[in-house]
Parts: C-alpha cells; structure tokens; sequence
C-alpha cells in the first residue's frame, strides 16, 4: 500500500484510477503544509521527504503544472495561484495574439516524490503535450483541463474522461514511471 499526500482530491481520483491499473492499494491523507517555492522537482522532494518523516511510513507527493512555451513557461510552478487568480480566462486573454498550434505549445508536468523513513527521496517527471485552446471546452477534469486541447484526440482535457485521460497524461506517465521504480526496488 502507497499512502499519497495531496490537497487535492481531483489528483487522488486520478491516482486511485492509475494505481487500480497497477493493481496497488492507494491510501490518501492530506498533511496540509505550505509548499516551498522552487521547481516541480524542489518541492516533490522536500514535501516526500517532509510527510515520510512525520508519519514515519512510505509515501508520495505530487507537484504539476502547466508550461506555456510562449510565456516563458507560466504558470509552471506558480499553476495553483495563477488559476485560483486569474484562472483559464486570464490565461486565455495573455495567449490572444498567438494563432498556431506552435504558438500555443503547452506541457503539463508532473513530479511524483517518494520517499520511506531511513531512505533518501527519488523523483519521478512525467509530461503531455498539447496546444492552448481558443475557449474553455469540456466539465470534466479539473483547473487547466478545458483549455488544454489534445490535437490527436481532437479534444480538450476537460472533454475527456478520467480513464481516457489517464491513458496518457503526465500524472500517468509520472505515476507508471514511479510503480515500474517501485515494484522492482521493494
Ligand atoms: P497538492 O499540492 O496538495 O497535491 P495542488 O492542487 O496544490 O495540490 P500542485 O501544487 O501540484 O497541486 O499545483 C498544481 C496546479 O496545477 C493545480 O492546482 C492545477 O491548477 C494545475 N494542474 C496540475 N495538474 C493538472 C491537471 O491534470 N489538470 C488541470 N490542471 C492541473
């Protein structure tokens, strides 16, 4: 059993989703402590590193966000804040000039942080990519998802379900690249 440190309970569906795949047995506790600033992969392992000493047992944490090739890849690490602030609307009105699927090149990332008492933590980084879209499409998902159109798919996130977007998102390909880690190291 894999306990996941997270606030957010759309990610913990998603997770439970991908570890069912796995066949591994996923707990969820939210510790509920303030994130350093600094990259995904700073903040995955200080928050695993943080939440395996306090509870004294193996976890994983998660940092995502979204890169925006355009804009210097904003919102990255500030995603959260940015889409509690001026959500997908702001972004959508920052991206007006920009026509072409080039032009609006985008990546979600995510770094899974593990780590056990008396172990140093291990990274995981897993990306998708796709293209801003010109309006919100879809109610599913969560944050970014409706403005983050799959040219292959010829949808948005927000038009996928949780099992088609866990086939190839970037908390999937983070969390396969954590499980093959995990289960050839137990
Ligand atoms: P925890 O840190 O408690 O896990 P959080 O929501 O604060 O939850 P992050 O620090 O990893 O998560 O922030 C990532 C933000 O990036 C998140 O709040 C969303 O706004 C956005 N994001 C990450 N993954 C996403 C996804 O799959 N779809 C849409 N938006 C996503």
């Amino acid at each position: 059993m894999i306990t996941f440190i997270t606030g957010n309970n759309h990610k913990v569906e998603e997770a439970e989703n991908i570890f069912r795949k796995f066949n591994i047995e996923l707990e969820h506790i939210d510790l509920g402590y303030t994130e350093p600033q600094g990259t995904l992969e700073e903040v995955a392992i200080a928050g695993a590193e943080y939440a395996s000493r306090k509870l004294n047992k193996p976890v994983i944490v998660e940092d995502a966000g979204l890169f925006i090739k355009a804009l210097n890849d904003f919102p990255g690490t500030y995603s959260s804040y940015v889409q509690d602030t001026i959500g997908n609307k702001g972004i959508l009105k920052l991206m007006n000039d920009l026509k072409t699927d080039q032009e609006r090149y985008a990546e979600f990332r995510s770094v899974i942080g593990y780590c056990a008492p008396n172990i140093e933590p291990e990274i995981f980084l897993g990306k998708v990519s796709g293209v801003i879209a010109f309006e919100e499409k879809g109610d599913k998902g969560f944050a970014f998802d409706p403005i983050f159109y799959v040219p292959n798919m010829s949808k948005t996130f927000g038009e996928l379900t949780t099992d088609e977007k866990n086939q190839f998102s970037h908390r999937r390909n983070s969390l396969e690249l954590f499980v093959n880690w995990y289960k050839s190291n137990k």
